[in-house]
């Protein structure tokens, strides 16, 4: 169980003017972080980056205001860390257990030129029990970009170690009708709003004008939102990851969310980067994954 007020081992590993442990939302921990170029915000629980903020810039991510911060609750923002499975699961926490249990900060370090590195270790419960014995290991690198490395090793010795991982970001638009995608055409993706329907994306630049939620397979190139009200492009590099997870909820669903605003929808859009559905991992003993995504921003 995360403790709510700010242990001492985590003292130990703040750097003046770099690195901060506080209490958080929720009095869940939580840790300030302050590079040359940026700000960022990530609680213990979750491993979860709840704000980037590069100086002179509106944040790039969005996080609720209306989001619970609550021992094993999901946080409604940020960046949730999902494995080791994608989605609901018959009688078992959504998106897995990882974004709602504890990590440890193993490392916190500065970068050369003024940046923040930190490494984070699951600490496995009892949920863990489902799988072959594994590792789990977060990097979060923040610079004038945000990187983020998901890594995961099959630590059995005989058995492979099947997941689906996916870093479900969630990006802050100025307006979700003045923005649009790029990067997915020709892609084919299920469509969840259409009961998972295989589909193929036809156009050059994707339009959010009603509840979307679809998974693109075979997807692992960049991605672009183009945000024409902030004149913003945010870019989205990555590797080691086969899929891209495009959502919405759009009016009604966001009704729906006891965590999310109504209109919480209008300044939002996921583009997420994982391996799911059918490009989820079969990992053999002994070896590693890395899903490794890097965001950064530029003017329009
Ligand atoms: O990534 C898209 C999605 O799978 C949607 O179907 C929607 O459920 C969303 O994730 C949020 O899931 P959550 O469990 O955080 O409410």
């Amino acid at each position: 169980m995360v403790s709510t007020d700010v242990p001492e081992q985590l003292k130990k590993f703040e750097i003046p003017d770099r690195i901060t442990m506080l209490e958080g939302n929720g009095e869940l921990p939580k840790i300030e972080v302050n590079s040359d170029w940026s700000t960022a915000e990530i609680y213990l629980q979750g491993a979860h980056v709840t704000d980037f903020q590069k100086k002179g810039e509106p944040p790039l991510l969005f996080t609720s205001q209306c989001s619970r911060f609550a021992v094993g609750q999901p946080i409604r923002g940020g960046i949730p860390v999902i494995f080791p499975w994608f989605s609901a699961r018959e009688g078992m926490p959504s998106h897995g257990f990882v974004r709602i249990s504890d990590w440890e900060l193993h490392e916190a370090t500065t970068v050369p030129d003024g940046g923040v590195s930190l490494r984070f270790g699951f600490s496995e419960t009892a949920l863990s029990a489902t799988l072959p014995p594994y590792r789990a290991n977060y990097v979060v690198t923040v610079t004038d970009q945000l990187t983020l490395e998901l890594i995961i090793t099959n630590a059995s010795g005989d058995q492979n170690l099947n997941f689906e991982d996916c870093l479900h970001t969630y990006f802050a638009v100025e307006d979700i009708n003045a923005v649009s995608v790029v990067g997915l055409k020709g892609l084919n993706y299920l469509d969840k709003v259409e009961s998972f329907a295989l589909k193929a994306e036809s156009a050059d630049a994707l339009k959010i004008a009603s509840e979307v939620d679809r998974i693109y397979l075979d997807a692992t190139g960049p991605v672009e939102i183009l945000d024409s009200k902030l004149r913003r492009k945010i870019r989205i590099d990555k590797s080691g990851s086969a899929s891209t997870v495009v959502w919405n909820p759009w009016i009604t669903k966001a009704q729906q969310m006891p965590d999310f605003f109504n209109d919480d929808y209008r300044q939002m859009l996921c583009v997420e980067s994982g391996n799911v559905a059918s490009n989820k991992i079969v990992l053999p003993p002994g070896k590693s994954s890395v899903l490794k995504v890097t965001l950064s921003s530029m003017p329009l």
